[in-house]
């Protein structure tokens, strides 16, 4: 059989959104490699996806729709056609509108595509509908925030600035995990004579390759910048020029806030002894091009937006902005470029509907009344592993009287509690266009093999569902196709920039930055406002997280071999995982007179999750962690971390606080 490569894009929730090349041979998926035309990622991909096609093709893949013939959660099913499937939920959806409302039925989706359209394929399905609406703040809303109320809208750094900067500090992530590309930019600027700094709760991967590790307890990192800032003004080291044209609110900060963080107080705060503080302010200081990329970790905790402002406000201080080089790259958001709003459809709204946040599905499930959820349509999300509060969850898919329908790949912990499951395509089996979030390119893909089996893509569910409900816009005709064409033509301005006919024709394009655009603040005041009049506390300040009272503080760390939950499926990513780990300080252990291999239980008043012990130097006393969301299959007790982490939302935006949870550790078997 003839063999033949074509481009495709990487759909997954990860900001290197690289190019791929698929080898194809009789409508199947045989190779998955880095496109090396991609200026970004330059052919080379992560261990996730350096076999996609053992994902697309797995065994395991759901080939066909299945009705419920066992209990919740039991797995047992039977295959059903499409037309009975679609019919199924139709009348169900009938019924329950005509006794509760629309308002009943909650659509949950969150990431497992990053692909515009397919990702936001049931926006304009459930307005029409007058469903629920969720509020999708499972992931960094409080980092957005955070950086908004500093920067506005201010357009976020290329990531090739980092190879020009002499001091990076990689500060709340795990990118040799989470965003491999960007490191070979820090690589890059490391063979030119770069330093690089790891700021984090725990000596994660990416330790290995940095110069310095600061570690700090958790949820404190608020505190560590003001500290530096501190220190920075003590010793004169602002950028007095800068300051005076680009920042408001720099002399408030400097006489109501600052004189409170003196080293000794943050250190006792932080964890950081006070000669490291002041290092880190020096070497600040010091370099003559500092870049800080900012995580998504330390956004995670009751405190989180404010956290994320003070950060935002270092390299203003010493006018990092205008050094090329310089600045702070927490997220790049380029959506702006694209007519979202012809394919999300808010329009078809006709009156106000609730919002129910998703990170608190468990309450929402059992407690919602005028009206009660009855019905759940989950889409590439899978709620009972990753969000907040699992026990909640699971309470609340095993309602009998709750109607729920799972579209997804695979049987997923999620899919296990559907009445109705509908298989979904992989990006390889259908059409999209994607935007990072770690770059400025956008890259259309055309599908390169056919569905496998049955699987339909989420826009043809959504489709079938708008006609099986007797919607008539003609938005319920478009093809995917169409509503790519709608998303880039007409161009808005910034995309008019970029070479149209390499855009449809699928090859990666880039938008344009103005020659100035780092020193350019889109705020309302044209300046960075580090004195914001329209938040509630007008300047940065420290907040306190939310803590638990237990002895240890949790961290769920992502994972090499995972992102969330999806790569669950693979059992060559899983035998690299091993085994859901719990890491713990030798001191600790010692304590606690705890060995290396021994089966232990980390538990709080939320739940309780099994894990085997790892006695590490890498992680602090008083912090474990654990890498990587693992399926209850995988997990001995089936309870998975989430069983441990709380619903409590972020001071600014609704975000999650999935970082924000404290344990205590016991033995569960000798
Ligand atoms: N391989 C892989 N890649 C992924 C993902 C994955 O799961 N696996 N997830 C994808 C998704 S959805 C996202 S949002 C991005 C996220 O990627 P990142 O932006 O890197 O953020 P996180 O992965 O959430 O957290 C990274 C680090 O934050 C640290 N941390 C936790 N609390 C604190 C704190 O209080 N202070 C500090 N300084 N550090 C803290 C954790 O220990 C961890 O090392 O990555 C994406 N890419
Ligand atoms: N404790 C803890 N919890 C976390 C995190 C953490 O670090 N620690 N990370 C959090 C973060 S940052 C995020 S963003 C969330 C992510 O939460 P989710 O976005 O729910 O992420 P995934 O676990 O990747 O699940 C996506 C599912 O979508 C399916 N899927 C993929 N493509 C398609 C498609 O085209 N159509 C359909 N219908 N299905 C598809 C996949 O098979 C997969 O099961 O998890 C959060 N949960
Ligand atoms: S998950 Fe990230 S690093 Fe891996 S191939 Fe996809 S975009 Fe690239
Ligand atoms: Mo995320």
């Amino acid at each position: 059989m003839k063999s033949v490569v074509k481009r495709s894009v990487c759909p997954y929730d990860c900001p290197d959104m690289c190019g791929l090349l698929v080898e194809v041979v009789d409508n199947q998926a045989v190779k998955v490699t880095g496109d090396p035309e991609h200026p970004f990622t330059r052919g080379t991909l992560c261990p996730k996806m350096h076999h996609y096609e053992r994902t697309v093709h797995s065994p395991q893949r759901l080939t066909q729709p299945l009705l419920r013939i066992g209990e919740k959660g039991e797995g047992k099913y039977k295959q059903i056609t499409w037309d009975e499937g679609i019919q199924r939920i139709v009348n169900a959806w009938k019924e329950i509108i005509s006794e509760y409302g629309a308002e009943a039925i909650l659509p949950y989706s969150y990431a497992g595509t990053m692909g515009l359209v397919q990702r936001n394929s049931g926006e304009g399905f459930f307005y029409r509908l007058g469903a629920s609406r969720l509020a999708r703040t499972i992931c960094a809303s409080s980092k957005g925030y955070g950086w908004t109320s500093v920067m506005g809208e201010t357009l976020a750094p290329h990531p090739n600035e980092v190879e020009k900067s002499d001091f990076i500090i990689l500060w709340g992530t795990n990118a040799l995990a989470t965003n491999i590309h960007l490191l070979h930019k820090v690589r890059a600027a490391k063979k030119r004579g770069a330093t690089v700094w790891l700021v984090d709760t725990y000596e994660n991967p990416t330790a290995q390759i940095v110069d310095k590790v600061v570690l700090v307890r958790p949820g404190r990192d608020g505190a560590l910048a003001l500290g530096i800032m501190h220190i920075l003004v003590r010793e004169g080291w602002i950028d007095q020029p800068f300051v005076a044209r680009y920042v408001q609110g720099f002399e408030q900060l400097r006489t109501e806030v600052l004189p409170d963080y003196t080293p000794d107080k943050v250190s006792r705060m932080t964890g950081i002894e006070v000669s490291l503080l002041e290092e880190m302010a020096l070497q600040y200081a010091r370099a003559s091009a500092p870049f800080i990329a900012l995580g998504s970790g330390l956004c995670r905790y009751g405190n989180g937006a404010m956290t994320v402002r003070a950060i935002t406000c270092l390299p203003a201080l010493i006018g990092a902005w205008s050094k090329p080089g310089g600045g702070l790259l927490a997220s790049i958001s380029t959506g702006s470029a694209f007519n979202m709003s012809r394919v999300i459809r808010e329009d078809f709204l006709q009156k106000p509907t609730r919002v129910v946040n998703m990170n608190q599905l468990g309450d929402a499930l059992a407690e919602l009344s005028n009206p009660p959820i009855m019905s759940m349509y989950v889409y590439h999300s899978n709620p009972a592993v990753v969000a907040p509060d699992q026990t909640k969850i699971i309470t609340g898919l095993k309602r009998a009287n709750l109607f729920t329908v799972v579209h997804e790949r695979f049987m997923t912990d999620t899919a296990r509690y559907a009445d109705i499951i509908l298989p979904a395509t992989s990006s390889l089996e259908h059409s999209d266009l994607y935007r990072s979030y770690g770059h400025y390119g956008i890259q259309k893909a055309a599908a390169v093999i056919p569905p496998v089996g049955e699987a339909k893509s989420n826009w043809e569910v959504f489709q079938s569902l708008a006609h099986g409900m007797g919607f008539k816009e003609p938005f319920f005709n478009l093809t995917p196709d169409d509503l790519i064409n709608q998303l880039i033509d007409p161009p808005k301005p910034w995309l008019e920039g970029v070479d149209q006919l390499k855009l449809r024709a699928g090859q990666y394009v880039e938008l344009s930055l103005s020659e100035n655009y780092k020193a350019t603040f889109l705020t309302s005041s044209g300046k960075i406002e580090i004195y914001n009049p329209l938040e509630d506390e007008p300047l940065p300040i420290y907040l306190e997280p939310y803590e638990d009272d237990a002895p240890f503080y949790l961290m769920s760390a992502p994972s090499v071999y995972s992102l969330n939950s999806s790569f669950n499926e693979r059992p060559d990513l899983l035998r690299k995982r091993k085994a859901p780990y719990l890491l713990m300080n030798l001191e600790d252990a010692g304590k606690k007179n705890l060995q290396d291999g021994q089966k232990v239980i980390a538990f709080n008043e939320r739940g309780e999750v099994r894990f085997i012990l790892k006695i590490t130097k890498t992680v602090p006393q008083g912090v474990v962690v654990t890498e990587g969301l693992f399926s209850s299959e995988t997990q001995h007790g089936g309870s998975t971390v989430n069983a441990l982490t709380a619903q409590r939302l972020t001071d600014k935006a609704e975000g999650s606080t999935l970082y924000d949870v404290k344990v205590g550790v016991r033995l569960w078997e000798n």
